[in-house]
């Protein structure tokens, strides 16, 4: 796809350039916010996305000062969001995060700025987190009386811990970038200046990866601890199989054998 309806993309934008897929949400204005409209586009970029094995790493950031400020409560007031919440979830932003969690590339959040209730939640949804100095980090949604959605009751206790993951829920005060850091809710954090050049670096190396065998070792991480040990050794041994029958699997042990850089193909 690279760009495929690029061209019809408002609220978000689409590039791609040597395997690595920057994905920018484009409403600065309002910080971010998430629209219907902004949530159609992201989940048709990113439907195509999981079908374009071109697409090797993917860069979710926000224009502005701004990674999102959660869903665009004006929107919400005027289109009488309230009373069907729930089925605004199911069938707008669920799709989006589901999507985004399960893609087979490796997913890379680079918060260039505030990421506030369900903005957050998606850079939760990521499997780096890159913040730049300035960023922060808001469970906003206890302060307009919601809860945590968009996988945020899912993904923050595993990343943070349960005890940490109520405090920043309950109060829904602001975490700034270095102590996420202290959390472990980011991976690094760089100066502002800094920050799509740190995450194009990271992204780099991890389009250098073996496709398939990253994908399968995201569904064995994200299978969560609930299952029990020796379902996660039988999992285990299915991916690995899975893995072992790829070219790249091949490349890999050669290239260590041959002491070079293996170059791996996707298959
Ligand atoms: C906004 C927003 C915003 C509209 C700033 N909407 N305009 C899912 C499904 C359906 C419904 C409900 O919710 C959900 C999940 C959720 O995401 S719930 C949580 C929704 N988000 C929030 O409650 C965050 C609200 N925003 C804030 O708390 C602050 O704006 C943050 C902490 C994000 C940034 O603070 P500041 O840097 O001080 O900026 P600001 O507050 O001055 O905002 C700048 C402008 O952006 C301002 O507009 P204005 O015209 O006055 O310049 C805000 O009204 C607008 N804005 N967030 N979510």
């Amino acid at each position: 796809m690279a760009d495929s309806g690029r061209e019809s993309l408002k609220t978000v934008s689409f590039t791609k350039v040597e395997g690595v897929g920057v994905l920018t949400l484009m409403r600065a204005d309002a910080l971010n916010a998430f629209t219907t409209e902004m949530l159609a586009e992201l989940r048709q970029v990113l439907d195509a996305i999981a079908h374009n094995k071109e697409v090797r790493v993917l860069i979710v950031t926000g224009q502005g000062r701004a990674f999102s400020a959660g869903q665009d409560l004006k929107e919400h007031v005027n289109t009488g969001g309230a009373a069907s919440i729930g089925s605004h979830l199911e069938h707008h932003y669920n799709p989006v995060l589901d999507r985004f969690y399960h893609l087979d590339q490796p997913t890379i959040a680079a918060v260039n700025g505030v990421a506030a209730g369900a903005g957050m939640s998606l850079a939760l949804a990521a499997d780096f987190r890159i913040a730049a100095e300035s960023a922060r980090f808001v469970q906003a949604f206890v302060h307009v009386g919601l809860v945590p959605d968009s996988g945020s009751t899912y993904l923050l206790p595993q990343l943070v811990g349960l005890s940490r993951a109520l405090e920043l829920s309950l109060l829904g005060e602001a975490v700034s970038a270095s102590d996420a850091l202290r959390y472990g809710l980011v991976n690094r954090v760089v100066p502002d200046a800094d920050l799509m050049e740190e995450a194009r670096a990271l992204a780099a190396r991890l389009a250098a990866g073996p496709p398939v065998a990253m994908g399968l070792i995201k569904r064995g991480l994200h299978r969560g601890p609930e299952r029990g040990f020796r379902e996660a050794l039988e999992y285990e041994a299915w991916l690995q199989a899975v893995a072992a029958r790829t070219a790249d699997h091949e490349e890999g042990v050669h290239a260590f054998l041959e002491k070079r850089r293996p170059k791996f193909q996707g298959r």
